[in-house]
């Protein structure tokens, strides 16, 4: 197998140290097989390495490739005539009376068949492979009954055959009440959520369990059977927690070992030091803030009081976060939430790989996939200040592109 090094790089390995981005400076890496096979300067490269085909990277720098960690890219149809009707005055139970909302989705994912799902989802993932993503978490959740749903996780494992991007599938069978079961949801998730998460289990579909734990969804106790299963299953969960109110949805996600907890705006110091406990990993989506226009902050100080890791992610879905920007959430996360730029490059690296359960990945070091990005800046703050702007050079999947 072919073994080539770049060279002449900064390389910002963001492997856990107290030097900034765990920067070198005149570094070197050498790929071979897929993989990291070592990392560091030109002139200490091992003996067994001197064979090596040579890349120079003309001092870029080089960062782990960029992880979204929570995303609905897998949806049918889309809400910009919603957008607009909010915009000339319309409110929202106005928008739904007019079929509008989460159900618009929901009916446009059923009536979409899974090649559909699958061509509308993949501008939105190109888009995010074009700032140097190589690995993307899909959520079902716009089905809502079970055949739809299975499609939505036969879209997302059929992405990663199309795109050379790794996927994580999560099913979110408990993200809404579907208009069929208004009222009625605890017979929801006994009758839909529940069964449908075994046949997508049993189709190898599902690598992880999320639920939406807010009043205007599910309330704990509903989370926590759906969760229960999970836990038969083997399946790791995460939650969409604390998005709009506290309903001690993280602490609840935190008792299940989850991965992450999800939003967390309403988190509180007990929600952290649960998650602290439970070594779950905080996600921020500052995309839904913004388009929400909510005002009320994550508590940033206190996961870092605490030392809950923060990771940052697109949540791209088609009602309250239409972004398809790592790059535009990680200025979010700075400018909105006074992240430093070094947390978010974290957030959407070496912490967006814990919140999805892998420790192959998410940093720069020798035995880690080869899954880098290659950009045309000086200085890897300027990955978080700039707005609107690509400065990928080059995208690294599993050591299978030389740069050169
Ligand atoms: N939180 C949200 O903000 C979205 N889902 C969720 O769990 C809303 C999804 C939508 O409006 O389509
Ligand atoms: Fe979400």
């Amino acid at each position: 197998m072919k073994k080539w090094i770049l060279y002449n790089i900064q390389l910002a390995t963001m492997v856990a140290s107290s030097l900034p981005y765990s920067l070198i400076k005149n570094a070197s890496v050498v790929i071979e097989a897929g993989k990291i096979a070592w990392v560091g300067p030109l002139d200490a490269l091992p003996e067994t390495h001197q064979a090596a085909e040579r890349c120079d990277l003309g001092g870029r720098l080089v960062t782990p490739g960029l992880i979204d960690c929570h995303t609905h890219v897998v949806f049918g149809g889309d809400r910009a005539a919603e957008f607009e009707m909010r915009l000339n005055g319309a409110g929202y139970e106005e928008i739904a009376r007019a079929g509008g909302g989460i159900n618009s989705t929901v009916r446009a994912t059923r009536a979409a068949n899974l090649e559909t799902l699958v061509t509308d989802a993949l501008p939105r993932v190109d888009a995010l492979i074009a700032e140097g993503l190589t690995t993307i978490e899909i959520k079902s959740g716009y089905g809502l009954e079970r055949d739809a749903e299975l499609n939505m996780l036969r879209a997302a494992r059929r992405i990663a055959d199309l795109r050379p991007v790794m996927v994580k599938t999560t099913y979110l069978g408990a993200h809404a009440v579907p208009s069929e079961y208004a009222g009625r949801d605890d017979a929801y998730i006994d009758e839909v959520v529940i069964p449908t998460l075994c046949d997508a289990h049993a189709e190898g579909l599902v690598d992880a369990v999320d639920g939406f734990c807010e009043g205007i969804a599910f309330q704990p106790a509903q989370i926590a059977r759906v969760f229960d299963t999970a836990r038969a299953l083997g399946l790791p969960v995460k939650l969409h927690a604390e998005q709009l109110s506290n309903l001690g949805g993280a602490k609840l996600a935190a008792s299940y070992g989850a991965l992450s907890a999800d939003h967390i705006e309403y988190l509180d110091e007990d929600g952290v030091i649960a998650m602290a406990q439970a070594n779950a990993t905080g996600v921020i989506l500052p995309g839904a803030f913004y388009t929400l226009r909510e005002t009320q902050q994550p508590p940033i100080d206190l996961l870092r009081k605490h030392g809950v890791p923060m990771a940052l992610a697109t949540d791209c879905n088609p009602g309250s976060s239409p972004l398809t920007s790592l790059l535009l959430t990680m200025n979010m996360a700075c400018t909105l939430f006074r992240m430093t730029p070094e947390e978010a490059l974290a957030g959407v690296t070496r912490n967006a790989a814990d919140a999805l359960g892998l420790d192959d990945r998410g940093v720069i070091a020798a035995g880690k996939r080869a899954d880098l990005a290659v950009w045309d800046v000086a200085h890897p703050a300027e990955l978080s200040y700039r707005i609107g702007f690509n400065p990928l050079y080059q995208r690294i999947f599993q050591g299978q592109t030389n740069p050169c």
